[in-house]
């Protein structure tokens, strides 16, 4: 080893600085304020919204759990589009599309190098195509970022018997899908059915980290420790109010934003025949934005292609509506028309990019705001600066009433982002009363709207 190397050098003194801390006792105890994001999790936070394709055997045999014995050659879609599905995704107004390269049932939809369960076995494009970089270069096109799902359980690979074997056997699948197909924005790392197999997840993650340093992990609860977002927890498009970014595992308090995944069919996350009825409605949709992204949470809406590999036009349409719908809700912010007041404009203007911060090491604080004429609301979207932790534990928006402030709202945890409904209320002027944060809040938006009659995705 050459220890006049200035990284080496450097390595050393921190080992020796943590070794005298310890055993002078000067490490500082960790506690839930204190912990922050990574600058990856920060930015994954801000895509709020992201999608997840399911298609595979499974869209032509009607299953959503495929045993991992259907012929190669069912897969044969006639008309598959990967373009056509970005477009599905950008009509919603997401951000990201995360594919699921393999599932459950084994097979691979890149033509691997390791198994001859994949599109290299079937009838599609004689063999020789490859849906991962398909949607990988569509998502560039679009402008999307693009994620994998692997399913670590696999119900096709004679291997999967042997858990040395089947590490390999993954690791190996692992490294061509993380080398070849650009940066991944997620990774997810699912935990269904593995129940009483041994995987070396260790192993995957280093393999996965080499490749792809900025990856954020999904991972299911029972895989907890090996991931940079967790599972909310259901897959019915919800988020439990109070959302906390920090949690405690093992002893091990850790920033793991939540992901809520639900899909835009209910309990089908692959196409099958018959069952649009199924397909959500409009303000099922909306209901599920305000009560995830509403809650400070990542939404991730599955959307599966069908038998011609294409989104079908009723789920396209109900794509289309959706984005329609949240982009009406939530573009015409009603802070736009305040008097302005260099102090907290940062937090009204409408840009996410800047914030209002407290006074430091303040733990209560305002924003007041004056309008010329007074406005109607009945919703509130507030946004929290997370770069340093979440601080805010208790909060009130609350209107002038001439001789009093009344409150409109209560709320505790803000979060990445938060959207409270009310009834309509009119003042021209309103302020958020931060009662309590454990540091001083940063508030990058506070953010008024009139939603009116329709009342749909209530957030209480
Ligand atoms: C689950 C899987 O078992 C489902 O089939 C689906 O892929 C969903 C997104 O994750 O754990």
């Amino acid at each position: 080893m050459n220890h006049s190397h200035p990284l080496v050098f450097a390595r050393l003194v921190c080992a020796a600085f943590l070794a005298f801390a310890l055993v002078h006792g000067t490490a500082r105890a960790q506690n839930f304020a204190d912990v922050r994001p990574s600058p990856q999790q920060v930015e994954w936070q801000d895509l709020e919204f992201g999608v997840l394709i399911h298609f595979g055997p499974n869209t032509f045999m009607d299953r959503e759990w495929g045993d991992g014995t259907a012929d190669p050659k069912v897969f044969n879609p006639t008309q598959l589009d990967a373009e056509q599905w970005m477009l599905a995704v950008q009509a919603a107004g997401a951000k990201y599309v995360v594919l699921v390269a393999k599932h459950h049932d084994g097979f691979c939809l890149w033509p691997t190098e390791h198994t001859n369960y994949s599109v290299k076995s079937s009838p599609w494009l004689d063999g020789k195509g490859d849906i991962v970089r398909m949607v990988s270069d569509a998502a560039k096109k679009y402008g999307l970022k693009f994620g994998v799902y692997m399913s670590p359980w696999d119900r096709h690979e004679p291997r999967y018997a042997n858990s040395a074997d089947y590490d390999d056997y993954y690791s190996s699948e692992l490294d061509e899908v993380v080398q070849h197909y650009g940066n991944l924005v997620e990774f997810w790392l699912d935990g269904a059915g593995s129940g009483g197999h041994v995987y070396n997840f260790p192993h995957y993650l280093n393999e996965l980290r080499i490749y792809q340093p900025n990856t954020l992990v999904f991972a299911d609860v029972a895989l907890f420790e090996y991931g940079d977002i967790r599972w909310v927890g259901n897959e019915d498009g919800h988020i439990p109010y109070e959302n906390w970014n920090v949690i405690d595992r093992h002893g091990y308090l850790r920033w793991r934003p939540v992901e809520a995944d639900t899909p835009l069919r209910k309990g089908h996350w692959f196409w099958a025949d018959n069952n649009e009825n199924t397909l959500k409605t409009l303000d099922e949709l909306v209901t599920t934005y305000d009560q995830t992204v509403g809650r400070g949470g990542q939404l991730v809406l599955g959307v599966a292609p069908d038998r011609r590999g294409l989104v079908p036009e009723s789920d396209m349409q109900r794509l289309r509506e959706f984005g329609e719908a949240i982009r009406q809700r939530y573009s015409k912010n009603l802070m736009a028309s305040h008097v302005h007041n260099a102090a907290v404009d940062p937090a009204l203007d409408g840009d996410p990019a800047t914030f209002w911060s407290a006074p430091a090491g303040s733990h209560h604080a305002t924003i007041e705001v004056a309008f010329p004429q007074p406005v109607t609301f009945d919703h509130a979207l507030i946004m929290e600066r997370l770069n340093n932790g979440q601080h805010v534990q208790h909060y009130r928006i609350e209107i002038w009433k001439g001789n009093a402030w009344q409150t409109v709202q209560e709320g505790r945890a803000i979060g990445h982002k938060r959207i409270d409904a009310f009834a309509a209320v009119s003042a021209s002027k309103i302020r958020l009363n931060i009662l309590s944060a454990t540091s001083e809040a940063e508030i990058r938006e506070f953010q008024l709207f009139h939603v009116g009659s329709n009342q749909s995705g209530t957030n209480h």
